[in-house]
């Protein structure tokens, strides 16, 4: 478990959660109570890419820099350290409590917790992406996949974050949609970096049809399209935010310009 959830990463989902607890409550104390969620999320994430690199699922080689955890510790003991995650993320929420967040908000956050990463959030997006791992032709299929694999497990960061610091149902909904945008134009954005990554390494454009055979943004919609795309979903999401009423959504803002920038 210390193996894969201490290597590094980028830290995304926790960081939106102190982020969206700060713009609500405008003070580092809103970000204090937050944390147990904030390693919450991490933990599930982590259990999710642990178990995403099994060989009966991505078979890699290599995550966060080194070796995945199946090829260190073997399979049982991946699935093992995914289960472990999984089930201690629900512990560490409830120990918010003990922070002074309400205990109806705890119990919302464990209740969304299980919704936004169970069969109809991150587990379902999975599930439909294995199924249609051939058949994925339309752009509204590949959303739906990235909408559940990807945007909701942000979603679910910066509501967490909200309830934190006692958000209102408008600033909950539009947490809600802030992470449903933000993380499709994080998953374009994933594609695009792939696809420009692999095409600096050969020196040359990838044609369509020597695309990986992996449908992505790109192959759908071509390079320019997909940039223009992330574009719309950031400005959408900002918009969305600047309309809640938050006290100081400027963290956030900033988070989702630089996700817009990125260039790995
Ligand atoms: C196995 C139940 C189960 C689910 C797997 C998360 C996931 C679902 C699969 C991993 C593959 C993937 C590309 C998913 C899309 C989400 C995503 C972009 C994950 C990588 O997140 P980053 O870039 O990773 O935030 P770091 O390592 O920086 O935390």
């Amino acid at each position: 478990m210390d193996y894969s959830l201490l290597a590094g990463g980028k830290r995304l989902r926790p960081i939106l959660v102190l982020a969206a607890a700060q713009a609500v409550s405008g003070s580092d104390e809103g970000e204090a109570r937050a944390l147990p969620f904030a390693c919450a999320v991490e933990m599930i994430h982590t259990y999710s890419l642990i178990h995403d690199d099994l060989p009966a699922m991505d078979n890699d080689d290599y995550r966060r820099g080194r070796l995945t955890n199946h090829k260190v510790f073997g399979d049982a003991m991946a699935i093992l350290a995914g289960d472990g995650l999984l089930t201690h993320a629900f512990h560490v929420v409830t120990q918010a409590a003990k922070l002074g967040v309400p205990s109806e908000r705890v119990l919302a956050v464990a209740e969304e917790l299980a919704n936004y990463s169970g069969i109809s959030g991150m587990v379902g997006g999975q599930v439909d992406d294995m199924l249609g791992e051939q058949g994925v032709t339309s752009l509204r299929q590949l959303e739906n996949i990235h909408l559940h694999k990807t945007s909701d497990l942000i979603a679910f960061s910066l509501r967490a974050g909200g309830h934190a610091s006692s958000a209102d149902d408008t600033q909950l909904a539009a947490f809600g949609l802030f992470g449903r945008n933000v993380g499709l134009a994080f998953q374009i954005q994933d594609d695009i970096l792939d696809l420009t990554g692999t095409e600096a390494k050969l020196g040359k454009p990838v044609k369509s049809d020597e695309r990986q055979e992996k449908v992505t943004y790109p192959f759908l919609m071509g390079l320019d399209e997909s940039r223009k795309r992330v574009v719309e979903l950031t400005m959408e999401a900002n918009e969305t935010l600047l309309q809640a009423g938050l006290a100081k959504p400027d963290k956030l803002i900033a988070i989702a310009d630089y996700l817009l920038n990125r260039d790995h």
